[in-house]
């Protein structure tokens, strides 16, 4: 057993609820505190009342377990942040000013924060987007992620701190529902496949966005931090492919599992945010660096959604 205490910040979120059960089967039980803003009714494991931005909190936390690694995972994502500006900004900033100044102050050893696609605005080249490109989001969660990502590089050259972090593309799981993102749609399509037959997409047909199933994000997540320090070059964030799709062809995937699956579009203001984003990324450098290389493509991803979401109703 691995000798790490880690505290995850925002457990109870898209990514923070598989990463916990992740990182628990690695470091054990008794070794992952998870924390969020409001205790959830059901609690299995140990868990901490945390909102971020109370730093005597954070720090009662820290010096209670003895943390030695943090997952800052709590953030408002792209679609709520645009609805809330003041909070995303406050919320996404302080957060991680409070667990990069406890590393810096040699409290805890090292800390993953997520970045985002959403780093990348309308003047980035669309395809194949590089790790170093223009870089000009026009969204509050973007600009927000690119200034966090410009800190993380900054502490890293400035104080030694040891802070890993990756540019998520849209998730997609089905343990977890995602919380107010541009890339949502792309869980809730297979959950109404199932339920309804049909679904009403908020984002048009041809609107390709880069994804990753959850399991690779997993994968990526874990295999960034538990690479040696001398492969992580990149101290702001590495960007990260799983797969890129549309609308349109990840409901022609699930019709090859429900023939008469039936979807419309009806393009809300989400639509604007998806147009300034990339349709495709390049990672040549997280795979020569430390090693990335995902499992699922589309079809593999649909088949093993359907399977688990079915498997997950008929065992309610
Ligand atoms: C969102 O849609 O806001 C997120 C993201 C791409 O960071 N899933």
């Amino acid at each position: 057993m691995k000798s790490e205490k880690i505290l995850i910040i925002g457990s109870q979120g898209q990514i923070g609820l598989e990463l916990t059960t992740e990182l628990r089967t690695i470091y054990g039980e008794d070794n992952v505190i998870a924390s969020d803003v409001k205790r959830p009714t059901e609690v299995s494991g140990l868990f901490e009342e945390l909102d971020v931005m109370n730093k005597q909190k954070f720090a009662d936390i820290l010096k209670k377990h003895g943390v030695t690694q943090v997952y800052l995972l709590a953030a408002l994502l792209s679609a709520t942040a645009e609805q809330n500006p003041r909070l995303a900004w406050d919320l996404n900033m302080e957060g991680l000013f409070n667990v990069l100044n406890a590393a810096k102050e040699g409290i805890i050893k090292k800390v993953y924060w997520p970045s985002s696609i959403a780093v990348f605005g309308p003047s980035t080249p669309k395809k194949m987007t590089p790790q170093y490109t223009i870089m000009e989001p026009n969204t509050i969660y973007g600009i927000s992620k690119q200034a966090g990502e410009r800190y993380c590089e900054y502490y890293h050259q400035k104080h030694g701190v040891d802070v890993r972090s990756i540019r998520y593309p849209g998730l997609i799981g089905y343990k977890s529902a995602p919380g107010g993102g541009t890339t949502d749609y792309a869980v809730h399509i297979y959950h109404e496949a199932l339920k309804q037959g049909t679904y009403e997409c908020f984002l048009s047909a041809d609107t390709e966005l880069p994804m990753m199933y959850m399991h690779d994000a997993l994968k990526a997540t874990i295999g960034l931090m538990e690479s040696t320090a001398e492969k992580v070059k990149i101290r702001s964030s590495y960007n990260v492919a799983g797969m890129s799709f549309n609308p349109q062809q990840v409901a022609d995937e699930i019709a090859k599992h429900i023939p008469n699956f039936t979807v419309t579009y009806k393009p809300d203001f989400r639509q604007k945010i998806a147009d300034s984003w990339p349709q495709s990324i390049n990672d040549e450098e997280a795979r020569s660096h430390w090693g990335w290389k995902p499992d699922f493509n589309l079809a593999q991803m649909t088949t093993d959604m359907l399977e688990n979401l079915k498997k997950k109703t008929t065992s309610v």
